[in-house]
């Protein structure tokens, strides 16, 4: 297992000397931001952002994310140009020592929540998805704006994307997920670079769009799609976790023995009933989520891959990204290592 960390680059107001200082810490996770969704990233900017990665003594080796392009979930006739850029990436980063890319394939919106700084009994606050909001939530109406979506879209270009999506069903979206696939793999593969797909956050349609990598069964048929261990899974214990329809740690178990698990989410989440849930502090007597059950299943199994403490609270007066914090996501990478630490000294 090697302990990684999520940094949004020179923006982020949590340094990356500082996330050097958590203990045991191997890898940073990161991307390029400033180019538009579609688009090639250049070689210097790539080679800049290893060195600056590098240099502070952590290692380059996960991207999260290279975003994929609306106009390949539609399967529009432009995806193509868009899949060449693409690969282009792939191999720019498998260039560079890249040996994990996380992408997701949810229409328009990354990961949702109802509310951002929900105060919790003991003063911290946390990301929360209260069902009756987001059912009443419209994103073509109004300012909204939440930190997994991309603010570059218009009005006009959401109500174009709605209006494309309103003639697409998941089989089509399953379809052009294959497609992409069947064109991105063997370059992955040439590249020796790990593809990782997000699971969808949360694992369910929202705002009428379709979603289809929620649960066990989904995550069977994406991995059939390309049966290449380069074709495999960012698994998200809080995405996939949220619906209690999945059984995380033998969902874990499974994949981490088929090989097909490159890089790990671990975030615990505390399930409230009828899809509404607040994200908690790792420990698992917090939310829902057996954290020891996971990590011994991914112990068990040979998991060899990267794994990031995802979202945390906000403690301590921190304020800053939503969900990416230093103290609470550094607590939580100090409590996995422990458990780890645990399970390595215990099964010698
Ligand atoms: C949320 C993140 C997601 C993830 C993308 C991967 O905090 O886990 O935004 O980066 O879905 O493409």
């Amino acid at each position: 297992m090697k302990l990684s960390f999520r940094w949004y680059g020179e923006d982020d107001p949590v340094k990356l000397e500082y996330i050097r200082q958590i203990p045991t810490m191997d890898s940073i996770v990161t991307a390029i931001y400033d180019v538009p969704v579609g688009q090639v990233w250049t070689k210097e900017a790539v080679a800049a952002l290893k060195a600056r990665v590098e240099g502070a003594g952590l290692a380059f080796e996960v991207i999260e994310s290279v975003p994929v392009h609306e106009d390949i979930k539609l399967g529009k006739k432009t995806r193509d140009v868009y899949i060449e850029n693409y690969k282009e990436n792939i191999r720019n980063l498998g260039e560079a020592g890249v040996k994990v890319i996380c992408y997701n394939f949810m229409p328009v919106f990354d990961w949702t929540r109802s509310q951002l700084d929900k105060v919790l009994d003991d003063g911290s606050t946390a990301l929360v998805y209260y069902k009756d909001q987001v059912d009443q939530m419209d994103p073509l109406k109004g300012e909204l704006s939440l930190p997994g979506w991309d603010s570059s879209y218009t009005k006009e270009d959401l109500e174009s994307l709605f209006d494309d999506y309103s003639k697409l069903d998941k089989e089509d979206l399953w379809d052009n997920l294959e497609y992409f696939l069947k064109e991105i793999i063997p370059v992955a593969e040439e590249y020796d670079v790990k593809m990782a797909i997000h699971p969808d956050d949360p694992p369910w349609p929202i705002f009428g769009l379709p979603r289809i990598i929620t649960d066990e069964a989904s995550l069977d048929r994406f991995l059939k799609l390309v049966d290449s261990k380069y074709n495999g899974l960012t698994f998200c214990t809080g995405s996939l976790g949220s619906g209690s329809f999945n059984d995380i740690p033998s969902m874990i178990g499974r994949y981490a023995a088929q090989g097909r698990i490159h890089f790990m989410h671990v975030r615990n989440v505390k399930l409230l009933g009828e899809g509404s849930f607040e994200e908690a502090a790792h420990v698992s007597s917090y939310g829902s989520l057996d954290i020891v059950a996971i990590m011994k299943a991914l112990h068990d199994n040979g998991f060899d891959g990267y794994l990031r403490p995802d979202h945390g609270r906000m403690i301590w007066g921190e304020t800053g990204r939503p969900g990416y914090g230093l103290y609470d996501r550094a607590l939580g990478a100090t409590y996995i290592a422990g458990i780890w630490e645990t399970l390595e000294k215990i099964n010698k």
